[in-house]
């Protein structure tokens, strides 16, 4: 169906359990806001939902771990996280929260549309209690030592030493990460939704029916269906949440990822009270904007839940993000490796737009993407102030100069080739940024954006009106060379307006306040108009629409940011990525709150056997040359001679030697390990360092007199 009638847009609950970070906003509110606003303009009948996940193991934790109640983590932190995605101007209709007793209602009636139509399967079986803390533990909240490689810090669901996926019975040794206390075996019993009954029919709607779906987002589909889907527990032991509508469920409520997703159908419900044309019409366009980590759970699980219950859309698309680093590290509210959108707020009053901006141009659609501070500024000073503010500045000031400050005619006869080309731009770019915008491509939709701005530049420097003015007095006819530019520009600075206006909408408020015109200019089809402006009107005189953003600035927001991390690890290389496991588990809920774990001394690691030693291939190696990386505080890219072979080796001690410091170094290298790629640069191996006990790093030198390439054993 291609003819849809109405919108449904829905961006991704977060939890109430800690602030709202730019990774978030990047991920899928941004995105989400932009094609609302878009579609808003085009006036399509759309609604956007969306609301605070407060349910689940992350707030229970939270909670205890602050000691106060479930019910106070989610009433502070739903307060932070609504007013910073207001204040940063992502236009729900309503934001809603999975508390309200509407989401209760309607999560609980869901279920019991399920239990009774018998879809559920009932099963008892044993699992971790930790007795001190009191609570089942799920998955991610069990450590031990991986059976497979040793590491005495793996995860209940995962090792994140060597990717593998583990399940927490196939741990040695487990312990509770709540008390350290040694989990328990009890029976417990939980409702089940058959997943894998669903498969086939997922398959045709998904791997046939939604080929167009964003590569990352249709490859995770495609493997966890490749590898099979399980029967998957929808209740959990625990005291908060939904409770599960049934008269023997006593302490059992709803798995939080059953009831957030239903949440968009609560949130619809308290906005309109025709809420069922959103839901139930079949010419309603469900678009579900998430960060990749969900992307399970909005096009695997909730359409088998919606499909099982009946009569619900499903999702016509699901553009899923990547995620985004900051500063080359992924983000870990652990670690405070974040930029806090609140905190941001504050210390860039009124620049929500520049944020929107750099976000958006630099947003993770395709692959991971690092946000730093100095391309914030850069992008701030070269594009936002260069290049769009001040066509739309320079605009301004010389029809204030030129034309007495009013709309000047346009005469059509004089027009010359470089006008054409100009009229043409204006045109064409709407059919272009519409498409990019259809297909989610939001970046590219923004640097075409971006790009007529540039245009506007350039045939304002080709035509140069200043120049011009100086024949005035010989040659009054001049006055219309002038005229045309300046009207042609200010069509387009009318025109930019329009475009910019789902991107970043104070700076579109902005340029109509200096225009004199009304909101309704913005309405999407009047793109690509040369007409928008009335020959004679008045303009305001011009104001800035961006300020240049300081050096001194990005120095504090730096510094910020690395005041809250502790001393940095001796690693040489950054920590192990989560590999996607795709196997359904108990617990991913609380996958992403729980990344990144602190660095501390690293205690002796588990033994192991001389053939596992026997693997390694150290040789003696000279550092040739050593370089910054572009866009990664801590790296370096090292050219190592090892006798038989020049290598390149990225390493992470960029912030303890300058590239200088280290040029013909002896080194010792890992010579075989497999080749991974960092910062787009393949690293062949890795060099071994040594960590004082101030985390100072020392390099393990090769003995004098060894050539390059010399085993080390
Ligand atoms: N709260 C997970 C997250 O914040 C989860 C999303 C729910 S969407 C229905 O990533
Ligand atoms: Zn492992």
């Amino acid at each position: 169906m291609t003819d849809f009638k109405r919108y449904l847009v829905t961006a991704a609950l977060p939890y109430a359990n800690g602030p709202l970070h730019i990774g978030h906003l990047a991920g899928c509110y941004l995105p989400a806001d932009i094609y609302v606003r878009y579609q808003r303009a085009r006036k399509r009948d759309i609604k956007f939902v969306g609301g605070s996940d407060e349910h689940g193991v992350p707030i229970t934790i939270r909670a205890m771990k602050e000691g106060v109640s479930p019910q106070q983590i989610v009433d502070k932190y739903h307060a932070i996280i609504r007013d910073s995605l207001a204040e940063m101007g992502v236009s729900f209709d309503i934001y809603s929260r999975t508390s309200s007793p509407v989401h209760h209602q309607t999560a609980a009636d869901f279920f019991k549309k399920l239990y009774d139509d018998g879809l559920f399967e009932e099963k008892e079986t044993e699992q971790y209690y930790d007795e001190k803390a009191g609570l089942f533990l799920a998955d991610r909240y069990i450590t031990g030592t991986c059976p497979v490689c040793g590491n005495a810090n793996a995860y209940g669901d995962q090792c994140e030493s060597c990717g593998s996926t583990l399940s927490p019975e196939q741990l040695i040794n487990p312990r509770s990460t709540l008390s350290d206390a040694i989990p328990v075996k009890r029976k417990t019993k939980h409702w089940y939704f058959p997943l894998q009954n669903y498969e086939e029919w997922l398959r045709t709607w998904i791997l046939e029916g939604h080929k167009e779906w964003k590569n990352n987002v249709y490859g995770q589909c495609k493997s966890w269906l490749d590898s099979g889907l399980q029967p998957r527990a929808m209740t959990r032991d625990s005291s908060w949440g939904i409770k599960v509508p049934l008269p023997d469920a006593e302490g059992k409520v709803l798995y939080v990822w059953f009831d957030a997703p239903i949440g968009y159908i609560s949130a619809t419900k308290e906005l309109t009270p025709d809420w069922q044309d959103y839901w139930c019409k079949e010419d309603t366009k469900l678009v579900h904007f998430i960060g990749k980590d969900n992307i399970v759970f909005h096009c695997i699980i909730f359409p088998s839940m919606l499909k099982a219950h009946k009569n619900f859309v499903l999702p016509e698309n699901v553009p899923a993000n990547e995620f985004l680093n900051i500063e080359g590290d992924k983000v870990s509210t652990s670690r405070n490796w974040a930029v806090w959108v609140h905190e941001y707020l504050k210390d860039f009053p009124g620049q929500q737009d520049t944020l929107r901006y750099v976000l958006c141009i630099n947003a993770p659609e395709t692959k991971d993407n690092d946000f730093t501070w100095k391309d914030f500024q850069d992008r701030n000073n070269s594009e936002l102030v260069a290049i769009f503010g001040n066509f739309i500045n320079r605009a301004m000031v010389l029809m204030h100069k030129l034309c007495k400050g009013k709309v000047p005619p346009l005469h059509t006869d004089i027009l010359d080739d470089t006008d054409r080309a100009l009229i043409a731009d204006i045109e064409n770019a709407k059919p272009v940024i519409e498409t990019l915008l259809e297909q989610f491509r939001f970046r590219d939709a923004l640097y075409e954006v971006i790009d007529l701005a540039r245009k506007g530049n350039k045939y304002m420097q080709e035509k140069q009106p200043w120049i011009v003015a100086r024949e005035l007095e010989k040659d009054p006819q001049q006055q219309k060379l002038i005229d045309n530019c300046l009207h042609l520009c200010l069509q387009l600075a009318a025109n930019l307006a329009i475009l910019i206006n789902p991107f970043l909408p104070t700076t579109a408020k902005k340029i109509l306040h200096l225009l004199k015109v009304v909101d309704k200019m913005l309405d999407w089809e009047n793109a690509g108009k040369l007409k928008l402006l009335s020959v004679g009107y008045s303009l305001r005189t011009p104001e800035l629409l961006f300020r240049k953003i300081e050096d001194e600035e990005i120095a504090a927001q730096i510094a910020k940011l690395k005041g809250g991390l502790p001393q940095p690890a001796a690693e040489t290389a950054p920590a192990n990525k989560n590999k996607a496991g795709n196997t359904p588990s108990a617990s991913t809920e609380a996958q992403t709150n729980a990344q990144g774990t602190e660095a501390a001394l690293s205690p002796v690691k588990p033994t192991i056997v001389y053939d596992d030693f026997a693997k390694l291939d150290f040789k003696t190696g000279v550092i040739l040359a050593a370089e910054k990386v572009e866009k990664a505080d801590k790296l370096l890219k090292l050219e190592i001679d090892l006798g038989f072979e020049k290598r390149t080796i990225v390493s992470g001690i960029a912030l303890h030697f300058t590239p200088e410091e280290i040029i013909g170094k002896q080194v010792v290298v890992v010579a075989n390990l497999a080749p991974r790629k960092m910062k787009g640069i393949t690293s062949n191996g890795m060099i071994l360092m040594a960590e004082d006990k101030e985390g100072k790093l020392h390099f393990v030198n090769s003995p004098d007199n060894v050539p390059p390439g010399s085993g080390v054993s």
